[in-house]
């Protein structure tokens, strides 16, 4: 471990066309920020590499789905996904672009080394083509009918109805996805790299040099390698991406997949003048934090591509996680079933650290886990505040009550048995929490840190100094057991401050402030140290680090989640908040008919409206559905006055589930057109409706 001069840590560089969610950050970007953090307070000579994957069909689509180009949606996505990094404090050295120039040329540069050297297979194939949009289709983008149990949406590569694997040519009926074209067959030439003859070599550096690796990794590459490698295309035909940098080769680019790695290396470039030191000195330490479904890029193809090209370190480990599942359900993106980490950050303001520990305290290490929003606000009040936040308020409180303020003394001559283990405890915490960081096991190590917190509880509970202060008048000597009670709690809650300081760095902040001192105790040399606090200075008034979760927020979360009210584009209308700047061209990704079919869509009219006190947005409406009358809150309130719109018909969304909106249970959602000067508008039909028609 220690033979390694420097670290480069990478995090996968997320696909730049939609929002990050929680399963992100709990799979690569926490752990990786966890890491980096330790090995900084460790004084390690760490780069920390990020950014944003912006080539790939599936950014070509959605820009053609959206109608704008490729590059606006990268732009949009990129500066969403980098602000969500940074206010959950992941702590890149560089928040990159593959679409910048100095990866264009990086990676482009890489091709041709492995083109000059022979190493590539040049291979003519046919494949499909849709001809209204003039792209070849990967089969992804091909659907039909599975010819096994006839699901008529069947995709070019696998149905999901029954699992079947497929290829394009045995669907029944194939049709782009694009254009509902038929597809059509024609060649194109590519360049392959031969994965296979790197096996024998992969075989020997991964399988029989990297028995450390985590299981779930280790085996996954086994597999494949047990399988066999066979070549694979490393260009792809596409306007948008890496260009081919040969002769004739217009319309042709880099395969994704070759050039995101290669961004790690770019990135780096932008990032020092001295980043050949880290990629090409042996004396690296190479780690990649990815997901589960990017372990053969980066422990196979990535690797391979690295030693075929020569002179580059290879990865040391690649702890990869497993995937993060909610309220017992696989995340999906088109069904909108995630929860959004910028939408997190706007609803639980102030309360980063929080996500940071559920999410590591429950993270998917070695096999799938789940998140529930129960067991999000069970560990942060039964765990951040009653446990950690609890034990550092106590020492505040009790200090400023029976130790005027200052850190107390320690006397030896009446220090018992418990005071002298819990002191012990600090180096001992310190060794477990380094092993298992050192080995990736950051539930481990943060279980370690909460677990001292707890025996801190204990200890105070035994030692009882509130109990012993009222036997003072009769012994005033007593007052050295209170001295060494506080003087311990208070140089453990400065041990907390250092060991949490990976894991939730905003709390070892708002500890520092606390104990006054500055950012340079965090370092870790510290830890396991029993004076960082000297005797007799003044330590500021308590403030809670914690707050308690409340079941309302949790409910909301649950009812938001399940209405599929958190959308990730903006300029949709939701209750409680009238839309962000209206995109008109902003199509919302497609949806089937059953999901429109699940919409209860009522005709109502507004028979009464009040403003919401100390809301300057919200409407308190209620409206007649014919069958029954109902609250609903509604975000008009900039726009319309309660008396002009009694009377007024809308459409109501009957089925919406109730959400709790300043104390008022709102059932339902009424529906309004916004112009693109973000003014909203009643659609007006001249013909009075019965209250209660459906609308379809
Ligand atoms: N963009 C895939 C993903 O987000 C891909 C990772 C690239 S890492 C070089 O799952
Ligand atoms: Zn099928």
């Amino acid at each position: 471990m220690s033979n390694f001069k420097r670290y480069l840590v990478t995090a996968a560089l997320p696909y730049a066309n939609g929002p990050v969610h929680i399963g992100h950050l709990a799979g690569c970007y926490l752990p990786a920020d966890i890491y980096v953090r330790y090995q900084r307070a460790q004084k390690r000579d760490i780069k920390f590499i990020g950014g944003s994957d912006e080539h790939g069909v599936p950014i070509t689509i959605r820009a053609m789905k959206e109608g704008v180009s490729p590059q606006q949606i990268v732009d949009k996505y990129h500066a969403l996904i980098k602000e969500s990094f940074d206010q959950m404090g992941i702590s890149f050295d560089i928040y990159s672009r593959t679409s910048n120039k100095i990866h264009h040329e990086t990676a482009a540069a890489f091709f041709k080394k492995l083109y000059d050297d022979g190493l590539f297979e040049e291979k003519e194939t046919e494949q499909y083509y849709d001809e209204k949009t003039n792209t070849f289709l990967a089969d992804r983008y091909i659907t039909g009918t599975c010819p096994v149990c006839g699901n008529p949406n069947a995709y070019g590569d696998q149905c999901e109805k029954c699992g079947s694997s497929l290829s394009p040519e045995q669907l029944i009926n194939p049709r782009s996805t694009l254009s509902d074209a038929v597809p059509v067959k024609r060649k194109t030439k590519h360049w392959y790299f031969p994965l296979q003859n790197y096996e024998e070599w992969l075989k020997g550096w991964l399988l029989e040099g990297h028995t450390e690796w985590k299981n779930n990794v280790y085996g996954q590459c086994k597999s494949w390698l047990d399988s066999g490698l066979q070549s694979r295309a490393m260009t792809r035909d596409s306007s948008w991406g890496v260009k081919v940098p040969l002769p004739d080769t217009e319309g042709k680019v880099l395969y994704v997949w070759f050039d995101a790695p290669i961004g790690y290396i770019s990135a780096t470039k932008e990032l020092t003048e001295q980043w050949a030191d880290y990629w090409c000195k042996e004396d690296t330490k190479l780690v990649h934090f990815i997901g589960k479904d990017n372990i053969v890029f980066h422990c196979i193809i990535f690797p391979a591509m690295l030693k075929a090209h020569g002179g580059f370190v290879l990865p040391d480990n690649v702890p990869a996680n497993e995937f993060l599942n909610i309220e017992g359900d696989k995340v999906s993106t088109s069904r909108n079933w995630a929860v959004w980490v910028h939408e997190y950050i706007k609803d639980f303001p102030g309360c980063e650290d929080v996500l940071r520990y559920v999410l590591c305290s429950n993270a998917p290490e070695t096999k799938d886990n789940d998140f529930t929003w129960k067991d999000f606000q069970d560990r942060n009040n039964s765990e951040l505040v009653s446990i950690f936040g609890n034990f550092v308020n106590r020492a505040f409180v009790l200090m400023h009550k029976l130790c005027g303020g200052k850190v107390p003394a320690l006397h030896a001559d009446v220090l018992d048995e418990s005071g002298k283990n819990l002191l012990a405890e600090f180096a001992i915490t310190k060794t477990k929490v380094e092993e298992h960081l050192d080995n990736f096991k950051f539930r481990d190590a943060l279980f370690e840190v909460i677990d001292l917190s707890r025996k801190g509880n204990k200890y105070m509970q035994e030692q009882e100094p509130w109990i012993v202060a009222k036997t003072l008048a009769e012994n005033p000597d007593n007052q050295k057991l209170i001295d060494n009670c506080l003087h311990i709690c208070l140089q453990l809650t400065a041990n907390l401050a250092i060991m949490i300081n990976p894991f939730l760095p905003n709390t070892a902040k708002k500890m520092l402030h606390l104990m006054k001192v500055v950012e340079k105790m965090l370092e870790w040399e510290n830890a396991g140290k029993t004076k960082l606090l000297s005797v007799g200075y003044s330590l500021r008034a308590p403030e809670l680090l914690f707050r308690k979760i409340e079941n309302e927020e949790i409910d909301a979360q649950i009812a938001k989640l399940k209405a599929g009210l958190v959308k990730p584009e903006a300029g949709s209308l939701k209750p409680g908040n009238t839309g962000g700047e209206p995109q008109t061209s902003d199509i919302k990704p497609q949806i089937v008919y059953d999901d429109f079919a699940k919409l209860d869509l009522r005709v109502g009219t507004i028979v009464a409206a009040e403003k919401v006190p100390k809301a300057d947005k919200l409407l308190k409406l209620q409206v007649d559905l014919g069958f029954e009358t109902r609250t609903i809150v509604s975000g008009i309130a900039e726009h319309f006055k309660p008396e002009d719109i009694t009377g007024k018909q809308v459409v109501v969304v009957a089925n919406l589930a109730p959400r709790k909106m300043r104390g008022i249970e709102s059932n339902g959602m009424i529906l309004m057109a916004e112009d693109k000067a973000g003014k909203l508008h009643f659609i007006n039909s001249v013909d009075a409706i019965d209250n209660g028609s459906s609308v379809s």
